[in-house]
């Protein structure tokens, strides 16, 4: 069986322990390769050995930091279809969405590569005379990136693409469902030509080498995705130890809108793919629809036509829709959540329960889900299931539905159906969520503009596009008096 070790300071080395754990693989159990089982000890020798690459690695043209960059994604562009099918094994969603999810990877690092070439900063007149005024950005030092398993690669390259461009060193520690999609990006870094030291990989649980992490004197920044309640032990956590940046990225509870004079069959398309794609494990994934009274049964019925077609299994089959859970356990809190809208009076219109046929007994498959007549404050339209469970709530009018949307404690993505362009423009101005569609669901963003959220969802970072560069860096701004004598600022220029 293959042996995932960490990686520091440029070598493949085992846990200091000498612990080891399994990937499994969600759709049959399959044992998919053993991993170090690292604790905190591991954390320090990868923190030294990112703290003293960062000397060097600061100092790196910026152009030339892009190059290794730019050949990372071609060698994902080369190896795209092997990882996406090890990602659709370990982390089980089909392999289009899979490859997908390796296109992502690719597309940031080619975006943040081209970075290594402008990192504007501004230049600006002084308010005093013969003096120069301008900003320039640096890196922080020490990178903690601590990813989820749902995007096994996009997410941790969203996140090192802009640490290492920016001249950052990190320390990566992948979510531990998904460690050997973690080794085969470092591989890919390492082919790139990245210098040792500047990307070390640890694996390990959250609760103690994530903690390790968090609590490094010598990690300047972590960059967590994850739930709302770690998110915040990370913060508090990081600003008792000294003070660190901290990024995050905190789920959602996304809801499509769907107005009376929407194209119902558009909506159709567009809430599916939101809601059942990844099995619903998106953080923009979308668990709510908000529909206009008039249209609600009409909307319902062509869901359930739709929903009742969609077929189970192993994420690797052409004849695949939606594939497994991440485990049994998450299935289990699915169906939690289930038994709750059931109790609170929502009405279930299809699925609800684990699905145990044949093949799929092996792994966490759970129905795709329909809940009509929901109410706006009930738990299932509330919180964040993480799973192919959709809320259907009725509303009368426009000005009803977006006041259901902002009404939940996250904002990251939401969507809007209808035709009529002064209805979209006021929905764009007033829908309160980072990510804001029209006339297309609430999931599919776009490398090279901003991602993250409104309220809990997050703390008011931005992942990706240019906002990821202001995540990363240090501004410093530059004055330079060339008169030969003291010029006082708002004093002397009166
Ligand atoms: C996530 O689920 O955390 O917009 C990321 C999307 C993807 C990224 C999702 N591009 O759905």
């Amino acid at each position: 069986m293959k042996f995932y070790p960490n990686y520091i300071d440029g070598q493949w080395v085992e846990a200091k322990s000498g612990r080891r754990y399994q990937s499994i693989n969600p759709a049959n159990g399959e044992v998919l390769g053993e991993v170090a089982l690292s604790g905190p000890e591991d954390v320090d020798a990868a923190v030294e050995a990112a703290r003293k690459a960062f000397e060097s690695w600061r100092l790196y043209p910026a152009p030339k930091r892009g190059e290794i960059l730019f050949r990372a994604a071609e060698i994902l562009v080369r190896r795209k279809e092997e990882l996406a099918r090890m990602l659709t094994r370990e982390m089980g969603k089909v392999l289009p969405e899979a490859r997908g999810d390796v296109q992502e990877a690719i597309d940031i690092a080619y975006y943040m590569a081209a970075e290594g070439r402008r990192q504007f900063g501004h230049t600006v007149p002084s308010e005093l005379p013969d003096k120069f005024a301008f900003s320039v950005r640096e890196p922080i030092g020490v990178v903690g990136i601590i990813t989820p398993w749902n995007f096994p690669t996009a997410i941790p390259f969203w996140k090192m693409m802009p640490a290492l461009i920016l001249g950052n060193t990190v320390v990566f520690k992948p979510a531990s469902d998904t460690p050997i999609m973690a080794a085969l990006l470092v591989e890919v870094l390492e082919e790139a030509g990245i210098p040792k030291g500047v990307v070390n990989l640890v694996y390990g649980p959250g609760d103690t080498v994530g903690e390790a992490l968090i609590r490094h004197p010598h990690v300047q920044l972590i960059s967590f995705t994850g739930s709302v309640e770690s998110g915040k032990h990370v913060a508090v956590t990081a600003a008792q130890h000294g003070m660190k940046r901290v990024t995050l990225e905190l789920g959602g509870k996304n809801a499509i809108i769907v107005l009376e004079d929407a194209n119902l069959d558009l909506a159709v398309d567009g809430i599916i793919w939101s809601a059942f794609g990844t099995t619903g494990q998106r953080c923009t994934a979308a668990s709510r629809v908000i529909v206009q009274r008039s249209v609600a049964k009409k909307l319902e019925e062509k869901l359930v036509e739709r929903i009742s077609k969609l077929r189970l299994g192993d994420g690797l089959l052409e004849t695949t829709d939606v594939g497994p859970l991440i485990h049994t356990r998450a299935r289990d809190k699915v169906h939690m959540y289930v038994e709750i809208g059931k109790q609170e009076g929502a009405r279930l219109v299809v699925g609800g329960e684990p699905a145990m046929e044949g093949e799929l007994a092996k792994g966490a498959f759970y129905k795709p889900t329909l809940f009509a007549e929901v109410k706006p404050d009930m738990r299932i339209a509330q919180e964040e299931i993480f799973g192919p469970v959709l809320a259907l709530i009725p509303v009368d009018t426009m000005e009803e539905a977006i006041k259901v949307n902002n009404s939940v404690q996250y904002g990251l993505s939401s969507a809007m159906y209808t035709q009529d362009v002064n209805k979209a423009f006021k929905a764009i101005r007033d829908l309160a969520t980072g990510i804001v569609y029209i006339n297309a669901g609430t999931i599919g963003a776009e490398i090279h503009l901003p991602f993250g959220g409104y309220r809990n969802t997050g703390n008011g970072h931005r992942e990706a596009g240019q906002a990821a560069l202001d995540a990363y860096s240090e501004w410093k701004s530059v004055y330079v008096d060339y008169s030969g004598r003291l010029q006082r600022a708002q004093i002397d220029n009166q």
